[in-house]
Order: structure tokens, then C-alpha cells, then sequence
């Protein structure tokens, strides 16, 4: 049971209409959103400036994945025309100044409260339907309506090795690098973890270290991402298709505009196969390998054959076979953790001072003041960078405190897994919502695209709450207990519950196995949720309310 504050009388009105947790993409929309609305609104957020996931991870080399002129957003005609993209996959500090751009040509910034960590909030399940807001600055506000806005990759899992805090020299950490320049030239880097941080890390921390030693636990599929500068005539050209476009986007399954596939991987002969796969690898698109056949997430063995073609491109890009070996992923199929676009990745094994420690011959045991400890030897570094990545999609929520009907956190009722009607609104925690959080496409479609969906859905559910008196939304127990076992039947046709991921919470030690994000697609998905709409938000328990 929680230790939180009381909640306020009944009788009290909320001092604000909205308080919106975190001042990343999905919080500035959010903001606009309601807005717009007339509802006061606050955001807060924890970190000393706005931009979420592209503020905190500002590690040499971090950039997006989806294009950027797709990965932004799409709600003003006026903004695609104003903003100009210089490179098709944007780097960390230009997506901050977008969203920067973003945040002042809204004028969102006088809404929005820095350096301030919502720590936990209680519901009035009396008459009041409002929650009361605590943050680490010791405020308390109250409100109708919370949105989290938390991000799907916010909550940082911290290294579980031993003797994390005991290394001497410098421990950095993707997800919280420094925000001065940190010189690495002369010095002995060591890296641990080879996600998509990792991946997109090394080549530029190679340039600088002395030595640069990476622990890799699992080696992952990583497709040369062929980024470029954008030319004026290709701005331009974009620019003036815009607005079909943005459509299509909306209308697409996973926010990138593609051809779906028709034909099985085993139903063509292994030319025809090759030839498909060398334009999925040539294309630079993050899904260019997923999107060739119709089976590669569906069939173990229609996925070998993209799996082996990615390790045969491995053995040809990285020149001493032992080392290519162990860089090819071999324990799970391609495409069932997340792949990475990589810019010079396997061709860094090539340099003489670049080499990789494989942890399945040799695991760590400890970190020491020198240094990593692997089972055969100590590896002496100067600076120790973890790429060990995130409680993704449930970490920032359940971090908090939030107390909802009968008293019940929202930790203790997740327990098993993370349990919501449409991943928008979890039962006996009414009027509070969830931006792109589990069990919802997110993870598995453009962010932005889900992002803009879900903002909007709220945000027009918020306007009809208010347009009929109704002050208090609820998912029903039955409606979440269908929506649980709908997200799992269709994972469950796919290879993705197989395998060992960050997608099934298998990264994080004693977090349930249950698979986080919606396979069903984007626009499957936006149907759903607009029936669930349909006739005034019928699918829900809505309630009248004091004032
Ligand atoms: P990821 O994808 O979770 O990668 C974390 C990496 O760190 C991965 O290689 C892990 O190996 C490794 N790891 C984690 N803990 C340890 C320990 N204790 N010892 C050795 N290695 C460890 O996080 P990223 O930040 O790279 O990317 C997250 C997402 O952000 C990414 O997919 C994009 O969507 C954006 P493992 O695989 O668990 O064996």
C-alpha cells in the first residue's frame, strides 16, 4: 500500500484541467492539443530542458532511425513548409532543435515547468474525479486529467553488473552523456552493450580512443542506414507532396509508406530471394529487410534465409572471420528484437585498436576500479561507456506513484504485466492516459505517427467528457481483460514472444514476460480505437460529476 498524501476534499476544484508528464514529442503535442481546447494545462517535466528522448540521449552518433522528413510531426501544413531537414536520418542535437522550433513557434514553453519529476499522484475517487499531482520540488497540484507523456525509452536500466560504482575512471552512460564535449583521444574505451546506442556509438567513439574494447552479450542485426545530405530539389520536391503525404502516413500500418509484401521467402528460388534482399539492404530503410516477404516475423525458416544473408554481409564487410563470427546474431531471429541502422558499424572491427570481447565465451564477473573483469582476464580501461539500455514502455510509469481506486498503485496492479483497454487508459485509474505506452503500436511504428494518433484521441475524448458534463473515464475491467488477451493472441502469431527481448521486458531482471506493444499495425489499430469511440465512448464507464 502506498504512503502518498490524502487526496483533496471532494468539494475542491482542480486547479488545473491538465497536467502532462514529460515535454517530449508527445508532451508539446499533447500541450497544443489541449490548449487549443481551452483547458489549463501544465506539463512537468524532469529534465532541465524540453525534448524527452532526444534531449537525454546525446551520445556521440545518436540519431533516428525513421527519416526524419516522416519522424516529425505532421498536425501543421505550416510547420512541414517552414522546417527544413538537413540529412535523412537527423542527428540527436538537430531533432532537439526542432522540437525547440516546435516549442516556440507554439509558444508552449510558458506551460511547461523543467527540472521537475512527477513523483506520484492520487485519485479522488469520491466525487471529485481529480487527481492530486506530487512532484520531487515538494509542489502538489490537482487536476482533472493526467496524460503521461513519459516516452516508451525514458526509464535508464542501470548496469546489473557488480562493481558498477566501484570503477576509478570515468562511467558514462548513453542515455545520460555529458553535455560538454567528452575527449576521448589517448584513452582506453571500453563499451557494454550492443543495442542500437551501442551500434550507432562506436564508430565515433572509435575515432577518438586509443582503444576501444566492446562486451558484447548478443550481437544484433545492424543495416547500413546510407544516410545523406538532403538536397534542396529533394526538400523541395517533399515539400510540395506534403499534404498526401502526411496522409498516407495516417493511413499507413506503421507510419513509413511502403509496398506491402505478397509472397512467401520460401516461394521464390534463393536468386530471386538474394536479389530482393540486396534492395532491402541497399535501401537504407531500417524495415527494408522486414518488408521483402509476407513470413519473415511469422516463419522461422522464411526468417533464416534474411537472417543468414544479413551474417553473409557481416563476413564481407568485417575482414577477420573470428570477428565476424562473433558479431553474427545467431540465437534469434532477425527482426524479433529491434534491428539498428548502423553507419560504419562492422567496418570498425577493422580497425587495429577496435576489438569485441564475447561475453557468451567469456561473461563478465565484476567491474573493478581498473576496469572490466571478464572470466579469463582483467580489461583495463579509462573510461567505461554503457549502452545497456532501458525498462522500456513500463519503467517511467511504474516508477511513479499512482494510487488509484481502492487504493491500488499502479505498480501493484501491473505486477504480472502491464494491464490497459486500448493502452490509453488502465481500469481503476480513470481520466489518466497514456501516450504511446504498452501495449499500443509504439515500439513497432513510426513514434511520431502513434504519437499524433494518440494525442489526438485523448484529446478528443477530453472535449466530449467536458461537452457533456461527464467527469470521470474509466476502461472497464471487461474491456481491458479482451484488449490484454487481443495484444497477446496476435504476438502470439508472431516469432516476437520467442525470443528474449527488450519488447517482452526479458531485459530487466524479475520483470514479467509478457510482450509490451500492439503487432496489429497502426491502421488496424486507429480503427479500434476509433470504434471504441463510437457512440459516446461507450466502451467505457463514464461518470457525472461536482462541478
Ligand atoms: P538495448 O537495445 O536494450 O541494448 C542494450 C545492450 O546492452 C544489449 O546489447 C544488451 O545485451 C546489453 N546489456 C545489457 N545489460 C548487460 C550486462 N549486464 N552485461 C552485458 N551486456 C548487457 O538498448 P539501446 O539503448 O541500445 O536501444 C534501445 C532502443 O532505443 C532501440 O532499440 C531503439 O528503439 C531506441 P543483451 O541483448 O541483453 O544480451
Amino acid at each position: 500500500m502506498h504512503t502518498a498524501p490524502r487526496p483533496p476534499s471532494p468539494s475542491a476544484a482542480p486547479q488545473l484541467d491538465a497536467v502532462i508528464v514529460g515535454a517530449g514529442f508527445s508532451g508539446l503535442y499533447q500541450l497544443y492539443r489541449l490548449r487549443a481546447l481551452g483547458l489549463r494545462t501544465r506539463v512537468l517535466e524532469a529534465c532541465d530542458d524540453i525534448g524527452g528522448t532526444w534531449y537525454r540521449n546525446r551520445y556521440p552518433g545518436a540519431r533516428c532511425d525513421v527519416e526524419s522528413t516522416a519522424y516529425s510531426f505532421s498536425f501543421s501544413p505550416e510547420l512541414d513548409q517552414e522546417w527544413e531537414w538537413s540529412e535523412r536520418y537527423a542527428t540527436q542535437p538537430e531533432l532537439l532543435r526542432y522540437l525547440h522550433h516546435v516549442a516556440d513557434r507554439f509558444d508552449l514553453r510558458k506551460d511547461i515547468t523543467l527540472r521537475t519529476r512527477v513523483t506520484g499522484a492520487v485519485y479522488d475517487e469520491g466525487d471529485g474525479h481529480t487527481w492530486q499531482v506530487t512532484t520531487d520540488t515538494g509542489e502538489t497540484v490537482t487536476t482533472r486529467f493526467v496524460v503521461l507523456a513519459t516516452g516508451c525509452m525514458s526509464a535508464v536500466k542501470e548496469p546489473d553488473i557488480p562493481g558498477a560504482g566501484t570503477f576509478a575512471g570515468r562511467a558514462l552512460h548513453t542515455a545520460d552523456w555529458p553535455h560538454e564535449d567528452v575527449d576521448l583521444t589517448g584513452r582506453r574505451v571500453a563499451v557494454i552493450g550492443t543495442g542500437c546506442s551501442g551500434i550507432q556509438a562506436i564508430p565515433l567513439l572509435a575515432e577518438q580512443a586509443a582503444e576501444l574494447t566492446v562486451f558484447q552479450r548478443t550481437p544484433v542485426y545492424a543495416l547500413p542506414a546510407r544516410n545523406r545530405p538532403l538536397s534542396a530539389a529533394e526538400t523541395a520536391e517533399l515539400k510540395a507532396r506534403y499534404p498526401e503525404f502526411r496522409a498516407a502516413q495516417r493511413r499507413s500500418k506503421g507510419g513509413t509508406l511502403f509496398e506491402p509484401p505478397t509472397r512467401s521467402a520460401l516461394e521464390v528460388d534463393e536468386a530471386e530471394r538474394r536479389a530482393t534482399y540486396e534492395e532491402g539492404w541497399d535501401s537504407g530503410v531500417l524495415s527494408g529487410l522486414l518488408r521483402t516477404y509476407t513470413d519473415i516475423l511469422v516463419d522461422r525458416a522464411a526468417n533464416e534465409t534474411v537472417a543468414e544473408f544479413v551474417r553473409s554481409k557481416i563476413r564481407s564487410i568485417v575482414t577477420d572471420p573470428e570477428t565476424a563470427e562473433t558479431l553474427s546474431p545467431r540465437t534469434f531471429p532477425f527482426g524479433t528484437k529491434r534491428p539498428c541502422l548502423d553507419t560504419g558499424y562492422y567496418a570498425t572491427y577493422n580497425k587495429p585498436h577496435v576489438s569485441v570481447v564475447d561475453l557468451t565465451k567469456t561473461p563478465i564477473v565484476e567491474i573493478t576500479p581498473r576496469g572490466v573483469r571478464t572470466s579469463d582476464r582483467e580489461h583495463a580501461v579509462d573510461v567505461i561507456a554503457f549502452a545497456t539500455g532501458f525498462d522500456a514502455l513500463t519503467g517511467s510509469q511504474v516508477a511513479m506513484d499512482i494510487v488509484g481506486k481502492g487504493g491500488t498503485t499502479l505498480r501493484e496492479k501491473w505486477a504480472d504485466g502491464p494491464r490497459n483497454h486500448l493502452g490509453l487508459l488502465s481500469a481503476g485509474f480513470p481520466n489518466l492516459f497514456t501516450v504511446i505506452g504498452p501495449l499500443s503500436p509504439s515500439v513497432l511504428s513510426n513514434a511520431v505517427v502513434a504519437i499524433e494518433q494518440h494525442v489526438e484521441w485523448i484529446t478528443d475524448c477530453i472535449a466530449h467528457l467536458r461537452r457533456n458534463g461527464i467527469t470521470e473515464i474509466d476502461a472497464t475491467p471487461r474491456a481491458e481483460a479482451d484488449w490484454c488477451t487481443h495484444v497477446a493472441d496476435l504476438a502470439a502469431q508472431t516469432l516476437y514472444p520467442s525470443v528474449d527481448s527488450w519488447y517482452m521486458g526479458a531485459n530487466v531482471p524479475g520483470k514479467p514476460r509478457v510482450f509490451l506493444a500492439y503487432t496489429g499495425g497502426l491502421e488496424r489499430y486507429r480503427a479500434e480505437c476509433d470504434a471504441a469511440a463510437e457512440g459516446g465512448y461507450r466502451a467505457f464507464a463514464l461518470s457525472g460529476g461536482a462541478d
